[in-house]
């Protein structure tokens, strides 16, 4: 049960679309609610629901909440339901504290109203918000600056609606950027030259590592909610485009890469994988780009659906299909970067998408909820060359054989499980120069696990299908001597050169936060990170390892 709370926190974060006006649209047959109870249990549905049950209720990893199943349930079992919760992962909203009981009366009679539907977002409100800052011919014609651009980190600080630009040999802020509202991912152009970065409130921004003091250049909205963002990787595409995915609207746009003027935008609305029926919200989530063709690969959440985009002729655009497995979320490369491995998550299975054939490799089995961020790479001493995730509802770490031609009997299996921490992993992460394996348990509900992190010795991995072998376990925030208050550790990062390992340890907005360096070799304190600046850090990417999906 850990482990489901700890995802329906997850997913329970605020949307932005609840700032977004929609229509009140009164359901005869729904128990009365007055307009100010309506927008009210909207704004509660976009903060706390529509993550899990999705913007118009269709269900994604909640189950589906339209009238035609509500009103049959009635006021008093949904009041019952939102009260308590359920095992399967709903959480107990009423006796937790977290809504009054006022307001699980008024969910309950909101939810029996049909969904209002939050609006479009077309060309032409794309093109109302972009902004080239400063156009491309009188920009930099070399680099400016002194930085050792290599090991830069852009740092998400989530909650100030910026990242920060931290100098990876000296430790010290390069430059704070404004951005959109909780900068999810950063990524890099294929020459390391830009920066991306998306933020949860759909803005992108694009930054030119080669100015004198790197800075926004151009910036766009390209929807109300949204994820991910990447660069065209391929040969002779270098740096000259770019690809966004929407929550809301459902659809991704292609952008140019230098200056991020839309070009084109294509709906991912259709039917799922199974049961083979119509979703009108697959949200976009992970993206990567391929390097073996001009293609991106774009993992469509509710339809389960991977589509390779060929971004080389976009007025005839082919997009081939595979069908993997529904709940698409993150992944990572092998490190051949041939095969992308990608979590369906309330599937519990990783799909293998083969980007050299187009097809798919294989789905495969782990534990609950896996989570994988990027997922590690690494050479297993008896199973060979391995890809590894964590799980969010569990605490297994499975470690999938990703070596077809030299290894077959191990490709595309679990090959071994090892027992971490406990649930409410997020991000697991290793280097090719080391032999630490890092996992953190961000969302476990238990304070000291939630604030340390597990590191494994791959050196020492055995041949057991369940491996008893024990991580150390290192006390991150402790080391960074914050103040009381909830402190998690989230997500490992490298520097350039792999010796170090960057945590962020994430309090609330009005407390402070830090990023702790850890002595890769002798896993001792290395660093403390602290500024008044540093508020609410979380994602970390370092420039080397993100433009060369190094992980
Ligand atoms: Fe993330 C990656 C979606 C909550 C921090 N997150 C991703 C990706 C997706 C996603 C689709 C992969 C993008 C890619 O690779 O192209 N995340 C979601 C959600 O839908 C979810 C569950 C709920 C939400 O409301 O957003 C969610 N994510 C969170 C958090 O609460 C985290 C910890 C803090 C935050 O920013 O809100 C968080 N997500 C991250 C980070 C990555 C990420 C740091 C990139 C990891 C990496 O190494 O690439």
């Amino acid at each position: 049960a850990h482990g489901s709370a700890a995802a329906a926190n997850y997913e329970g974060a605020p949307s932005p679309l609840a700032d977004v006006p929609m229509h009140q649209n009164i359901n005869p047959k729904a128990p009365s609610m007055t307009e100010a109870e309506f927008q009210q249990g909207k704004q509660i549905f976009f903060e706390r629901c529509a993550g899990c049950h999705g913007v118009l209720r269709k269900g994604a990893t909640g189950k589906p909440l339209t009238p035609d199943i509500t009103l049959e349930k009635g006021t008093d079992y949904l009041k019952a339901f939102i009260t308590y919760g359920s095992p399967a992962g709903m959480p107990n909203w009423g006796t937790s504290g977290e809504l009054t009981d006022a307001q699980v009366d008024l969910m309950a009679r909101y939810i029996q109203q049909e969904p209002p539907q939050p609006p479009e977002f077309s060309m032409a409100d794309m093109k109302n918000t972009w902004k080239v800052l400063i156009p491309a011919d009188k920009r930099p014609k070399k680099k400016m600056n002194k930085i050792n651009i290599d090991n830069l980190f852009s740092v998400t600080l989530r909650d100030a609606g910026q990242i920060a630009l931290i100098d990876g040999d000296t430790k010290k802020i390069v430059n704070i950027i404004k951005t959109g509202y909780a900068v999810h991912i950063s990524r890099l152009s294929k020459s390391g030259r830009y920066l991306y970065v998306i933020g949860r409130d759909a803005r992108i921004n694009l930054i030119d590592l080669w100015m004198e003091k790197p800075d926004n250049v151009a910036e766009i909205k390209i929807g109300l909610e949204a994820r991910s963002v990447d660069t065209s990787k391929y040969k002779g595409f270098e740096d000259k485009l770019a690809v966004a995915g929407s929550y809301w609207p459902p659809q991704f746009v292609v952008m140019k890469g230098e200056t991020l003027e839309p070009l084109k935008i294509v709906s991912t609305r259709g039917m799922t994988v199974d049961p083979q029926e119509y979703h009108p919200e697959p949200r976009v989530a992970s993206i990567v780009a391929s390097e073996f063709r001009p293609e991106w690969i774009i993992n469509v959440k509710e339809t389960g659906k991977i589509m390779m985009v060929d971004y080389s002729d976009l007025t005839n655009l082919k997009t081939t299909t595979i069908d993997a497995a529904r709940f698409l979320h993150d992944g990572g490369w092998d490190s051949t970067k041939r095969y992308f491995l990608v979590a369906a998550n309330k599937s519990n299975k990783i799909a293998v998408v083969d980007s050299k054939t187009d097809k798919l490799a294989k789905l495969v089995d782990v534990g609950a909820i896996p989570h994988p961020g990027r997922g590690a790479n690494f050479v297993h001493p008896v199973f060979g060359p391995v890809w590894s995730t964590g799980h969010l509802g569990d605490d297994s770490i499975a470690l999938i054989g990703t070596d077809p031609a030299g290894h077959k009997a191990n490709a595309w299996k679990m090959v071994q499980k090892l027992t971490g921490q406990g649930g409410g992993s997020l991000f697991i992460k290793t280097h090719p120069k080391s032999h630490n394996l890092w996992v953190d348990t961000t969302l476990n509900p238990d304070a000291a696990t939630s604030q340390s992190i597990a590191v494994y010795d791959i050196n020492k991995m055995d041949g057991k299908k369940e491996s008893p072998l024990k991580p150390e376990v290192l006390p991150i925030a402790q080391w960074a001597n914050l103040g009381d208050g909830a402190k998690r550790v989230v997500q490992p990062e490298y520097n350039a050169k792999g010796d170090e390992v960057w945590f962020s340890v994430w309090s609330a907005k009005d407390k402070e936060s830090a990023i702790v360096v850890v002595d890769d070799k002798t896993r001792k304190l290395k660093a403390v990170i602290k500024d008044p600046r540093l508020i609410t850090p979380t994602g970390k990417f370092n420039v080397h390892n993100t433009q060369h999906d190094v992980y």
